[in-house]
């Protein structure tokens, strides 16, 4: 359906008052959307449970995703057969097209290892701050995607020469800041060769939360554009400007200017937690001696050539060694470094820096959406 008014439900976007804490809205988002435990950076492929979810509104009911995409056409789950579940592609093409699951399988596939990041990773940090679902910097996942590459199917249906864009409708529909909506969001056409329509994570079904039975993949792009619940795919010779690409997913200073859109996440380095945590403030205990410090660093333009770590609070920094991409240029890259420790507290703060000479800031520079942070991450750790 087409975006609507709808008033009196939704509160006004609004940055938090100086020294107010995280609400109960707050609290009701992040209860739902899960971030990633640190620890499970450890696998360089995250199991599918642990990868972080973002839902702007419900899960929709498009079958369970459990028990179905395994057995591919044999399966009488009411989503996944085939008679139920249609993709359609329609606008400026020459041949409409309707697919449904066994036509999408049947369709030559790849698999990309995608690094995915929310946009609005580390908003809880911003000061003052604006006032979403906060989170700190758990807002990753890496997965494999398997499924078809949007410009084989676009190909096929044949783009029309006066098409700019591509828009993709989920099958999920809410209201947020007064306008009642499917999510929805566009790409620039023509569409980078990495974009899947993807069936399949880490080798089965994609769970009900990341999109079953399929969604949107855009390797190196914030979450945002990787439309999960894909029902819809239109054409269009004028730029999209629904709620979530015109309205949210702005990099502004004020609420009135246009701003700039969000696209690719910038680079940022993250810890696999060293020793064992405190319960309450999540501090690091570790025992003296030689310490291996390890994590995770990508970056959607390019890369990542630089990861420095400091474990004096940033007064001296040094680099890590950083592993190669290894044949998966859309996810992130390991990288270690030896610490000794000495008792006492510390302070570890790392960061990371890519091939196109991004890199994290020490402090971050504000936004109101609280979009893009990628303030280098400090780490509390003690040594008894
Ligand atoms: N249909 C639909 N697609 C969506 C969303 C959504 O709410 N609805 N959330 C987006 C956002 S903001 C992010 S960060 C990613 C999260 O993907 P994941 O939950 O699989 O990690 O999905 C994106 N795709
Ligand atoms: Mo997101």
């Amino acid at each position: 359906m087409e975006e609507r008014p709808l008033t009196g439900i939704s509160p006004p976007g609004r940055i938090a008052a100086p020294g107010e804490g995280i609400g109960q809205d707050e609290l009701a988002l992040s209860a739902r959307n899960h971030g990633l435990p640190l620890e499970a950076m450890r696998y360089e492929v995250t199991p599918a449970g642990l990868h972080y979810v973002l839902v702007h509104y419900d899960i929709p009911d498009t079958g369970t995703g459990t028990d179905a995409a395994t057995s591919a056409g044999t399966t009488t789950d009411a989503t996944t057969d085939p008679d139920t579940w249609r993709l359609t592609l329609r606008g400026r093409l020459r041949t409409p097209l309707e697919l449904d699951l066994r036509d999408l399988r049947a369709l030559p596939s790849v698999t990309h290892r995608v690094t995915m990041e929310c946009a609005g990773n580390g908003r809880a940090r911003l000061s003052p701050r604006p006032v979403s679902q906060p989170w700190l910097v758990e807002a990753v996942g890496t997965a494999e995607w398997t499924g078809v590459p949007l410009r084989a199917v676009l190909a096929e249906a044949g783009v029309a020469p006066d098409a700019v864009e591509a828009v993709f409708t989920g099958a999920d529909h809410g209201v947020e800041r007064g306008v009642e909506q499917d999510y929805r969001r566009s790409l620039p056409l023509p569409v980078g060769e990495d974009v899947l329509l993807a069936h399949t994570m880490n080798g089965g079904p994609l769970p009900p939360q990341h999109g079953h039975p399929l969604r949107l993949v855009v390797p190196g792009w914030y979450g945002m554009a990787h439309v999960k619940w894909l029902r819809d795919i239109e054409l269009v010779d004028t730029a999209f400007g629904g709620y979530q690409q015109a309205t949210a997913y702005r990099y502004r200073q004020s609420a009135g200017e246009p701003g700039e859109p969000v696209t690719r996440i910038a680079p940022r380095a993250l810890l696999i937690p060293p020793g064992f945590p405190d319960f309450m403030s999540r501090t690091r205990v570790v025992g003296p001696g030689p310490v291996r410090l390890a994590g995770r660093a990508w970056s959607g333009h390019g890369p990542v050539v630089r990861v420095e770590l400091s474990t004096d609070g940033g007064a001296g920094w040094a680099d890590a060694e950083v592993l190669p991409q290894g044949g998966h240029p859309y996810a992130w890259q390991g990288w270690h470094a030896d610490w000794t420790a000495v008792p006492g507290s510390h302070t570890l703060l790392v960061r990371a820096t890519d091939a196109s000479g991004r890199t994290q800031p020490l402090e971050q520079p504000w936004n109101r959406g609280g979009f893009g942070n990628n303030q280098a991450q400090a780490v509390s750790v003690v040594c008894r």
